[in-house]
Order: structure tokens, then C-alpha cells, then sequence
């Protein structure tokens, strides 16, 4: 048994159509990433060609309605990450960002000329989009943001600093957060408006196959039309994360499951003291653990997908979800790792490369503590984030 998922026969909970869905799009991965992704992230790139053609493929924005996106399930769109983090966590990154934070925020809170310019563009992969929230003195507790948007007659400047964002110097829009006198607001700040640049982030240890950028506003002058009508409160770029949340909930399983393939192929093949180090009871005992992470990760997602098609999803059980598959997909990484010794180092093999990416995805999207503090504050009616 190759999957460790097999183990709790837990493709059998999954519809036809979902199933079929995630059949392609591994499909699509194993000929066109997963033989090139180790170069990509020896190299730092992720080539502009692959995101048009995950647009082609129609992941990009999946799960939502019209506007040239496909309105699938959520489960579907979760089992898309899976496969997509399965082969590396920029991929999916480059997908999150693109359908659920750039493309959201117009779905969810845009005019309808701002949706029918930029949503059929995005999920081709045409166009690519960004989302700017943190900056530099405001990551974990955004409500601080120091970026302004002024009116200015029938328009409004921008002045302010955006950093550690993903596709930031591939967007050809960037969705910004920024304060006002009358709250947070959110802006469409498309590629080559005056006073707009970015500046890669270079020299990552983690997500190298991803593209992340500090967004820089100086007296960017938008007109009105640029703001997105429907967003009027810090609950709204709020709300933008729960759906990339939810996307890493599924994702974190994929590149779980993706070190457990890996291990057990290894200590399958690999001979010390004369037999495979799969005999080994230690080894046994490892991939057991790993194994069973990785179902009942899965299991949990598949509950929170059910969950958000019923529409009753709350804030705090995408928090559990986020928390607890992403710590135990680094563990599972690790401990895989360690089955294939020196191996392990080296780029020819994909668990390290994991771990190192998923150190990145235990911090964005709010880290560990914040989820830990969502989950706290569901459970005693305390909010403890200000001390
Ligand atoms: P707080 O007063 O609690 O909330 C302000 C308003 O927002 C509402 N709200 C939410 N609404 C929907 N979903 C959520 N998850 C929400 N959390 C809060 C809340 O009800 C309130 O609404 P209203 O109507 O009363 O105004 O705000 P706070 O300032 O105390 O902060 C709460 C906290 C700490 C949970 C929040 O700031 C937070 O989530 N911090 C973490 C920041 C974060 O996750 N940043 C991510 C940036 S994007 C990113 O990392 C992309 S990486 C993607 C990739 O490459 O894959
Ligand atoms: P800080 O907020 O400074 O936190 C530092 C430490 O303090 C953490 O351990 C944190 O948990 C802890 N801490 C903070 N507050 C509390 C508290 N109240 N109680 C206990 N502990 C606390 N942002 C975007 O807006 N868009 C993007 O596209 C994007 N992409 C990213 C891509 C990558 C590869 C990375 C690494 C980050 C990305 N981010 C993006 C930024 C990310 O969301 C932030 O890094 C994250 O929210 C944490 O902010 P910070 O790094 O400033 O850490």
C-alpha cells in the first residue's frame, strides 16, 4: 500500500465528481510539475507559463460561481490543494492566492464592472493577482496597518508599505488593504499605476518555488471605481482568509501524504544489517505514526468541507483545521526525513523540501498562536490576542 490515506479507505467518502477532479489535476501535476519542481526550487522560480496553464487546467478560482469559474464543491476545490501541495506548497501557494484571496476579494466585495474586468482573466491565468494585508510593523495583528487611503476630491491616494506577498511581482492587480477615516477599505491597484512598485523577497529558505514580494504605494492616485463597494470593515480582508485557509487545510495533507509515499518507498528498497529498513520495528512504529496523521488530517478536512457546503462553517473550526493539519504535516515531514538518512538532505528526495516549505505555511495565514487563540477564544469567551 503506496497511499497512506488507503489505510482508512478514505477515498471511498469521496463523491465521483470530486474524485474525478482530483484524478486530473494529479494527473496534470505529475506530467507537467512534479518532474521539474525540485529544479524550481533549487533555482527560486515558479514559471510564469505553469500558472497560465493551471488557468487552462481551471484551477484557479475553482469553487467559484460565473464568471468563468467552474462553482465546484469545496471538497473539490480542497482536494485540488491536496494535489497541488502534495508537489509543492508554492503551488498551491500561487493557486490559494490567485482564486481565493485576489479573486475572492472581488467575488465576494467587488462592483460588477471590477468583477467582469478582472474574474475571467484570473482564472484563465491571463492575469495574475495578489493580495496585500501584512506589512512590515503589522503581520499577526493587521488592524494596525499603517497604509492610508485618502480622498482626494472624487478620488483617493495611497500611500504605504505591503510586504511578504505571494505573486506580488507577477500581479497585474493587487488587492489593498488600506485604513481611511471611515475604516479599513480595500483597493483594485492594477500593474503599472504611478506610484505603485514591488521588490521581490530573495533569499528564502522556504516556499523558493513561489513568488513574494513587498508591495510599495507612493501617492498612488485611483479613482473611486478602483475601491471594492462592498468591503467596509477589517472583517472583510478577514473573511478573504478564511477561504485560503480552508484551501491549506486540505493542502498540508497532500504534502503530508506526499513524505509518507516517499518514506515508505524508501524503507521498501533501502538495506542495512541485511534487510529493508521497512522490517524494522522503529521504522514500522514511524510509519504507523505517519500514517495515522495523515488519515485522520484528512478526515478533518473532509468534516470542515462538509461543514462549509452546508454553509454553517465558523471562523474557529477553519482555525482547528489550519492548526492542526499544518503542525501535523510538519511533523509527518520531519519524522519521514529522518527514514531516509543522509538521502534525506538532498533535493533528489521531496520531504525536506516540504518541511522547509511548510514552515511558511504554519506562519501565514496566521500562525499557530493566532489559531490557537481563535480556538481559545471560541472555547472561554476570551480574547487573549491583546494580552
Ligand atoms: P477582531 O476585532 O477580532 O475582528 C475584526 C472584525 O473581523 C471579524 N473577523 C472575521 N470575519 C471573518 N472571518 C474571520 N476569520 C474573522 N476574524 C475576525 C470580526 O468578527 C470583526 O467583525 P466586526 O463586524 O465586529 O468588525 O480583530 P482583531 O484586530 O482583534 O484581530 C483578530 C485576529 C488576530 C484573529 C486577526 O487579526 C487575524 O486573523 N490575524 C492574522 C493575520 C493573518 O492571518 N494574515 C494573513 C495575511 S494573507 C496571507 O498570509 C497569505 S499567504 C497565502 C499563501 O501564499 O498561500
Ligand atoms: P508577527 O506577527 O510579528 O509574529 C511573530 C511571532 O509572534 C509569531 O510566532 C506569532 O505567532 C507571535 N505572536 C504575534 N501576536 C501574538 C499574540 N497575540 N499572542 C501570541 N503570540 C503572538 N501576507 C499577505 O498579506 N499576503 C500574502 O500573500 C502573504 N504571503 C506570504 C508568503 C510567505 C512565504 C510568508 C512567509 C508570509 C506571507 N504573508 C502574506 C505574511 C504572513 O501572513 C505573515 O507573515 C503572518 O501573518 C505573521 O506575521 P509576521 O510575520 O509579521 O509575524
Amino acid at each position: 500500500m503506496r497511499d497512506p490515506l488507503e489505510l482508512l479507505d478514505i477515498r471511498s467518502l469521496l463523491g465521483e465528481e470530486d474524485r474525478d477532479i482530483q484524478a486530473t489535476v494529479a494527473g496534470f501535476l505529475a506530467e507537467h510539475a512534479r518532474p521539474h519542481v525540485a529544479d524550481w526550487f533549487e533555482a527560486g522560480v515558479l514559471p510564469r507559463e505553469f500558472a497560465r496553464e493551471l488557468g487552462k487546467l481551471g484551477v484557479l478560482g475553482m469553487h467559484l460561481e460565473g464568471y468563468g469559474c467552474a462553482g465546484t464543491s469545496a471538497t473539490a476545490y480542497g482536494l485540488a490543494c491536496l494535489e497541488l501541495e502534495a508537489v509543492d506548497s508554492g503551488i498551491r501557494s500561487f493557486v490559494s492566492v490567485q482564486g481565493s484571496l485576489s479573486m475572492f476579494s472581488i467575488h465576494r466585495y467587488g462592483s460588477e464592472e471590477q468583477k467582469l474586468e478582472w474574474l475571467p482573466r484570473l482564472a484563465a491565468g491571463e492575469a495574475i493577482g495578489c493580495f496585500g494585508l501584512t506589512e512590515p510593523d503589522f503581520g499577526s495583528n493587521p488592524s494596525g496597518m499603517r497604509t492610508r487611503a485618502v480622498r482626494d476630491g472624487g478620488d483617493w491616494v495611497l500611500d504605504g508599505t505591503k510586504t511578504w506577498i505571494t505573486n506580488g511581482g507577477w500581479a497585474d492587480v493587487a488587492t489593498v488593504w488600506a485604513n481611511t477615516d471611515e475604516g479599513v477599505r480595500g483597493f483594485l491597484v492594477p500593474r503599472g499605476t504611478p506610484g505603485f512598485s514591488t521588490r521581490d523577497i530573495t533569499r528564502k529558505l522556504s516556499m523558493r518555488a513561489s513568488v513574494t514580494s513587498e508591495l510599495v504605494l507612493e501617492g498612488v492616485r485611483l479613482p473611486d471605481s478602483a475601491r471594492l463597494p462592498g468591503a467596509t470593515s477589517l472583517g472583510a480582508p478577514l473573511s478573504c482568509l478564511n477561504e485560503a485557509r480552508f484551501g491549506i487545510v486540505f493542502g498540508a495533507v497532500g504534502a503530508a501524504r506526499d513524505c509518507v509515499e516517499v518514506a515508505l518507498d524508501y524503507a521498501g528498497t533501502r538495506v542495512q544489517f541485511d534487510r529493508p529498513i521497512a522490517g524494522f520495528q522503529l521504522t514500522q512504529r514511524k510509519l504507523a505514526s505517519m500514517a495515522l496523521a495523515v488519515g485522520n488530517a484528512m478526515l478533518l478536512a473532509l468534516h470542515l468541507a462538509g461543514l462549509k457546503e452546508a454553509g454553517r462553517i465558523r471562523p474557529e473550526q477553519i482555525s482547528a483545521g489550519k492548526l492542526n493539519n499544518v503542525e501535523a504535516a510538519v511533523a509527518v515531514a520531519r519524522e519521514s526525513r529522518t527514514i531516509l538518512g543522509a538521502n534525506g538532505i538532498s533535493l533528489e528526495y521531496s520531504p525536506l523540501r516540504h518541511a522547509n516549505n511548510l514552515e511558511s505555511v504554519l506562519t501565514y495565514e496566521g500562525t499557530s498562536e493566532i489559531h490557537a487563540l481563535a480556538i481559545g477564544q471560541a472555547l472561554t469567551g476570551l480574547s487573549a490576542y491583546r494580552g
